[in-house]
Parts: structure tokens; C-alpha cells; sequence
């Protein structure tokens, strides 16, 4: 299959992530913003947005979370049992509910507005989020968001987490997660396993 996206993290690391941990052969392709221009005007994308995944019959498919969920299933990081399947689905869109809060201070021009949202971000929307993903921490209390063992969840929030403490983010402290020490642990966590599996 073939995944199509830009060269940067962004909707499309936790993909490639749980294509390489699942073994499945896949060309990671990375256009810049023109090579997106002209797909997205040839009518090649199904939501006029990228990432996309191409399967072996032609089919492509659109929307990020739908794509790290059928890439999931293939590699084994999506719970069966429905109900872990489903906390793990509702932590995807809470990246879209709080994560689109941080993409639209990246998006507006303004530089006043962008200022406000992301003081807005730190002291309400940002707290907010970690202190929901410590719950979930300790529901199994694994120190996995689902269950006992990696899942797409904990891929998608960890890229998530990086770009937020990166620095690139002006206004966004780099210890965001000082204060949830069980966050610290499962972003540690997550990465040593997505390392291992990744090199198996
Ligand atoms: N809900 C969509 C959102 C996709 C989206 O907004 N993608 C951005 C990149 S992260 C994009 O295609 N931007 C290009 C543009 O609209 O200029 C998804 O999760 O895939």
C-alpha cells in the first residue's frame, strides 16, 4: 500500500509507526505543498486533504484516524475486544478535539490571536487534556492509555505530546507534562516500546 502525506510528522507518523511495528511493506510518500496542490485539484484525494493510503486494488482513503484504525487492526495495536476498541477510538478523536485547538493556533496569521489561544491552550485546554489522559492511565493502570500493551492510541498521543514540547510552539512550555509525572512515564514507556518494535 502507499501512504501519501507530507514530510513531516503531522496526521501521519502513528501511521507509518503501526505500518513498520505490523511488518507491512508500504511506500511512505511525502510530497511538498505544490505535488499536494495538484493532487488535491486532479481530484485524487477524498477529502481534498492529506494523509491518504492507496491499497493494492487503487482504492484511496481519506481521514487520518479511520487510516491509523485499519492500519491498527493489520498490525495487532487495536484492541479486540469491542469495548477496549472503543475507549481506544474516543482517545483518536480527542486528538482532533484538543489537538485541532493547537492546529488553529498554528493556522491563524494573527499573530495577537495566535498569542491569545495559546495562553488559552496552557492554562485551560492543555490541562484539561493530560488530566483526561491520566484517567484513562489509571483505569488499567499499565501505564498504557488502553489496556496492557501499545496501542494506536498511545502512538497518535505521543506524536502529539512531542510536537507540543518540541519548542517549535512559541507560548507552549517544553515541561507541559511536569505536573502529570504518569504522563511522563507513559510518553518514556511509549517511545522505548515503539523503538523496540519498530527495530524488530
Ligand atoms: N480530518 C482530516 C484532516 C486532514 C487535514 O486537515 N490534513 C491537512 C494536513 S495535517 C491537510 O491536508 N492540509 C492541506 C491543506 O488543506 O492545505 C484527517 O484527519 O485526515
Amino acid at each position: 500500500m502507499k501512504l501519501t502525506y507530507f514530510d513531516f510528522p503531522g496526521r501521519a507518523e502513528a501511521i507509518r509507526d503501526a505500518l513498520r511495528i505490523g511488518g507491512i511493506a508500504f511506500t511512505d510518500a511525502r510530497v511538498s505543498h505544490a505535488e499536494f496542490r495538484a493532487l488535491r485539484d486532479a481530484g485524487a484525494l477524498p477529502f481534498d486533504s492529506l494523509p491518504v493510503l492507496e491499497l493494492a486494488d487503487g482504492t484511496v482513503i481519506g481521514q487520518s484516524n479511520t487510516l491509523l484504525r485499519y492500519v491498527g487492526r493489520l498490525a495487532g495495536l487495536m484492541p479486540t475486544a469491542p469495548s477496549e476498541a472503543l475507549r481506544v477510538e474516543a482517545l483518536l478523536d480527542s486528538a482532533e478535539d484538543f489537538g485541532g485547538r493547537v492546529s488553529s493556533s498554528i493556522r491563524t496569521p494573527d499573530e495577537a490571536l495566535r498569542v491569545a489561544l495559546r495562553e488559552e491552550l496552557v492554562r485551560v485546554w492543555l490541562p484539561q487534556w493530560c488530566r483526561l489522559l491520566e484517567r484513562s492511565l489509571a483505569v488499567d493502570g499499565k501505564g498504557w492509555l488502553v489496556g496492557d500493551t501499545l496501542t494506536i492510541a498511545d502512538l497518535k498521543l505521543v506524536h502529539w505530546f512531542d510536537k507540543l514540547t518540541n519548542g517549535s510552539l512559541t507560548g507552549i512550555p517544553t515541561d507541559l507534562l511536569h505536573p502529570f509525572p504518569a504522563l511522563v512515564a507513559w510518553r518514556e514507556q511509549t517511545h522505548r516500546e515503539r523503538a523496540a518494535r519498530i527495530r524488530q
